[in-house]
């Protein structure tokens, strides 16, 4: 196991990964902008660095400063929690190079898998369902046209470097095909100097529903069941739960197999997430695999028992998995509400400032995973979630009655945060009944 790691994060996750590191003794080196030199984990880790100013570019991205803190304070591996250079295989790389080790995949993995039409190609070879489409990259409009017309409208086209709902466009007729293809090439070109697009049928009424895979470097490969994060506004979610409220038993255990088959075909190891939509007809098709820890992970945690950032520690140190598949359970119902600092009354502008007041949940069944106090300021140059409200009960009624409790509890002032919009999620009849899509927020909860 590693004595010393560096956390190349900042936030909560940064300190869910300090507490990690302590109950496993490993000692821990945190950087930092100078956006977040007053931040109270920072006194939390073993050692802070700063590495530049407020900018990303000049910090959390910074990959030489980065390297440079790792290297002065001799630590053995490095944390990438996520966003920031979590996926970034070029990172991996260099700490590699260095001698120090990228707590995430191998990179042939992340090279693999983040290119999404070859993530397809090696999902086929694992027998996991993929959305009807062109089968690799879409050449020219014609080939686009012929393969729309032999598959039906709509049709969506996704950018084969994109991700996350970025550089896609969804096409009615020949048209808006010819259109959007144009416009998806240019923008995938720009965006991630990579113009490869493909399309696939556009599965309408979707659901999100991920797998959370662990794998070790000795071929253990084990699914932790999944999350359904159907509650999203603008590819941004909001509420992630587990089971999901929607899949059937024998559904669920398709699509937790299907991921863990696609986890050995790509030589994965670390911690990962498998995501596929579900139609209404419960049919499934992979989306794409996320290669890192994800923030919705204490979901998983709550029904499972297991502690995901010690076992991606684990297993990135070339330790075995501390479980095997058997052991993971489903126990009862877990829900997490992100909350972030945004106005939801003015269409979710971020809401940075000082917290003057503070008074957090608590009590049966309740988790809070947040960096923040009274008198912390947050600071407008990254992103508005300050915390994670999770809630852990025998019974989704049950989850939904606690979160709803714990809610109302917190207090933040005067900054304007997303718990109002929880409250109300909370109280809706659709989200009660656990009939929610991707397209129910914008399309429910703030019709125009
Ligand atoms: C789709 C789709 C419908 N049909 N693919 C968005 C994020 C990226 N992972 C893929 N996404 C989608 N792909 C087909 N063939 C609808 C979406 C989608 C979506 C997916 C998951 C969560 C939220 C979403 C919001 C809008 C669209």
């Amino acid at each position: 196991m590693f004595q010393k790691i560096l956390i190349a994060n900042r936030g909560e996750i940064a300190l869910r990964i300090i507490r990690a590191c302590r109950e496993l003794g490993i000692q821990t080196v945190v950087v930092y902008s100078t956006a977040d030199r007053d931040a109270a984990y920072l006194k939390m880790a073993d050692q802070a660095i700063c590495i530049g100013d407020a900018s990303p570019a000049e910090s959390y991205l910074n990959i030489p400063r980065i390297i440079s803190a790792a290297e002065i304070s001799d630590v053995e591996a490095i944390h990438p929690g996520y966003g920031f250079l979590s996926e970034k295989h070029h990172f991996a790389e260099i700490c590699r190079s260095c001698k120090i080790e990228f707590i995430g995949p191998p990179v042939d993995a992340m090279l693999a898998l983040g290119d999404k039409v070859q993530c397809k190609k090696i999902a086929k070879r694992a027998k996991v369902p993929t959305v009807p489409g062109s089968d690799g990259a879409v050449e020219d409009e014609k080939q686009a046209v012929e393969i729309a017309s032999k598959i039906g409208y709509p049709v969506i086209i996704k950018a084969s470097a994109g991700g996350g709902g970025r550089g896609m466009r969804v096409a009615h007729n020949e048209m808006t095909l010819r259109a959007g293809l144009n416009q998806a090439r240019a923008e995938a070109e720009n965006a991630f100097k990579d113009p490869t697009v493909y399309i696939e049928k556009y599965v309408e009424f979707g659901r999100h529903v991920e797998v959370q895979v662990i794998a070790d470097q000795h071929g253990n490969a084990v699914h932790l069941w999944e999350r359904d994060c159907s509650m999203q506004r603008r590819h941004q979610k909001l509420v992630e739960e587990s089971p999901s409220p929607f899949l059937k038993q024998s559904v669920r255990e398709e699509l937790c197999a299907a991921a863990v088959r696609l986890v050995r075909e790509s030589k994965y190891f670390n911690a990962g997430t498998v995501e596929f939509l579900v139609d209404k007809d419960q049919n499934f098709y992979i989306l794409e695999v996320n290669a890192r820890i994800q923030v919705e992970h204490p979901v998983t945690e709550s029904v499972t028992g297991i502690d995901l950032i010690k076992e991606q520690i684990r297993v990135a140190s070339g330790e075995r998995l501390s479980f095997v598949q058997k052991d993971v359970e489903q126990r009862g119902h877990a829900i997490e509400c992100r909350i972030n600092a945004e106005d939801p009354a003015r269409n979710f502008a971020p809401f940075p400032g000082v917290i003057e007041e503070y008074r957090p949940p608590g009590g049966p069944g309740v988790r809070l995973d947040s960096h923040v106090y009274a008198g912390y300021r947050i600071p407008p140059n990254y992103d508005s979630m300050i915390g994670k409200l999770i809630v852990h009960r025998p019974t989704r009624e049950q989850a939904i009655a606690t979160m709803k409790r714990a809610l109302s509890e917190f207090h933040i002032s005067p900054i304007r945060t997303t718990i109002p919009f929880h409250l109300q999620i909370m109280d809706n009849e659709h989200f009660r009944r656990g009939e929610v899509d991707t397209g129910f927020v914008e399309r429910v909860m703030l019709p125009k």
